[in-house]
């Protein structure tokens, strides 16, 4: 065990006897943080369900939760194991009163879920074809809006390529398991994605490879209208960024560039599309991003939550959002899915300090106006900056 894994597990000890502090957390001015759950231990995706039901998984942990807030005062008051010794159960997803689990190799459907939360019977397992690999085996699943599910299968490595088609592609299958069928190849590891709420179409991130130096290649923001799109990898990264094994003799133009180049290993995982209507309207249908915080980089850099700014289908900024859980080198915390709540508010969900946490606008010390970008926007991040 290393250091910094002995660290981690002492801030989480610490962080759930003595409660988490937020207050080092930065937002644009007239947000607020709270803590919306805690002590959930390696908490990841999150799906919510019509009811208010907010089902979480987990990688290291093996578990599933139902987290549940009675009173509907915005703090959760229940936090239930639904599930355990799951084999990293990453991804969760809601449709018709049956909760959906992505394990490594299988997706499992749990039955009339919210009845049965206290004792839940033994899933459908509705398909178990996915590829064992542990590397970038863990999933993010979704529902689109075409009523199919959307399961990503990550590059099994750093950087390789495969015979097996499956690899480095994001799949969907019917609710039944069944017609399961690749959408999208070229891509590493996506840990997120989201349909625009007009155009239905998916955007998703990929984390890009890593042992290219500190500042290469970017993570990315990728939008795919249709199917059977390349997105580049493993030839190239950040759109043409050759790799220097795979990309000789290919062109960078026979594939699809990103929308958005991100922070290089920031370990860009959850987005969603902002739907909701509490936030001023500027971030309406914007793009916000968990960013985990990077790990094969001399100086960390993620650890926050980040905002992409469209203008019709163009992506056109990049921007932090709320920040503050690292400190130097100190990390307190490290985001990972993002979920919008009916009453507009976001939360996100954080597998280092083990908790959910609840962002909203109040509007309360905002001294800034929103709509005059140059002053509000504090945390404007340029394209390339990274590069020293
Ligand atoms: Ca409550
Ligand atoms: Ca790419």
């Amino acid at each position: 065990m290393n250091k910094i894994f002995i660290m981690m597990i002492l801030f989480s000890f610490v962080s759930s006897v003595y409660g988490l502090s937020l207050d080092s957390i930065k937002l644009p001015p007239g947000f607020e943080i709270n803590v919306y759950a805690e002590n959930v231990f390696n908490a990841r995706s999150m799906a919510l369900s019509p009811n208010g039901t907010l089902f979480v998984g987990t990688r290291s942990a093996g578990n599933v939760y139902a987290i549940i807030d009675k009173d509907k005062d915005f703090k959760a008051d229940e936090i239930i194991t639904i599930a355990s010794g799951l084999r990293s159960p990453n991804g969760v997803a809601f449709k018709d009163g049956s909760l959906y689990v992505a394990e490594i190799s299988r997706i499992l459907r749990y039955d009339n879920v919210e009845a049965n939360v206290r004792n839940l019977p033994n899933p459908v397992v509705i398909n178990d074809s996915f590829p064992t690999d542990e590397a970038h085996g863990w999933k993010f699943i979704r529902f689109g809006p075409d009523g199919l599910l959307y399961v990503p299968v990550g590059a099994p490595c750093n950087i390789c390529e495969r015979e097996d088609k499956r690899y480095a592609s994001i799949m969907r299958m019917n609710s039944n398991g069944g017609g399961l069928e690749i959408f999208a190849q070229g891509i590493r590891n996506t840990v997120g994605f989201d349909w625009h709420p007009d155009t239905n179409e998916l955007w998703f991130t990929d984390n890009g490879r890593d042992w290219l130096g500190d500042d290469v290649p970017p993570d990315e923001l990728n939008h795919a209208p249709k199917p059977n799109m390349h997105f580049g990898f493993p030839y190239f990264h950040g759109g043409d960024i050759p790799d220097p094994e795979f990309g000789k003799g290919r062109n960078p133009e026979d594939y699809t560039k990103p929308a958005m180049n991100l922070g290089p290993h920031v370990a860009a995982l959850g987005m969603r599309f902002y739907t909701g209507s509490m936030f001023p309207s500027e971030y309406k249908n914007q793009i916000f991003i968990a960013e985990h915080g990077s790990w094969n980089r001399s100086v960390p850099i993620g650890y926050r939550v980040t905002l992409v700014r469209l203008n019709g289908n163009k992506a056109v900024s990049y921007e932090v959002f709320a920040d503050g859980w690292l400190q130097g080198r100190t990390v307190l915390g490290r985001p990972v899915d993002i979920q919008v709540m009916p009453d507009g508010s976001l939360l996100v969900s954080d597998d280092f300090a083990n908790a959910i946490y609840r962002i909203r606008y109040t509007g309360v010390n905002q001294g800034i106006d929103h709509k005059n970008k140059k002053t509000s926007l504090w945390g404007y991040i340029k394209q390339g900056q990274y590069i020293n």
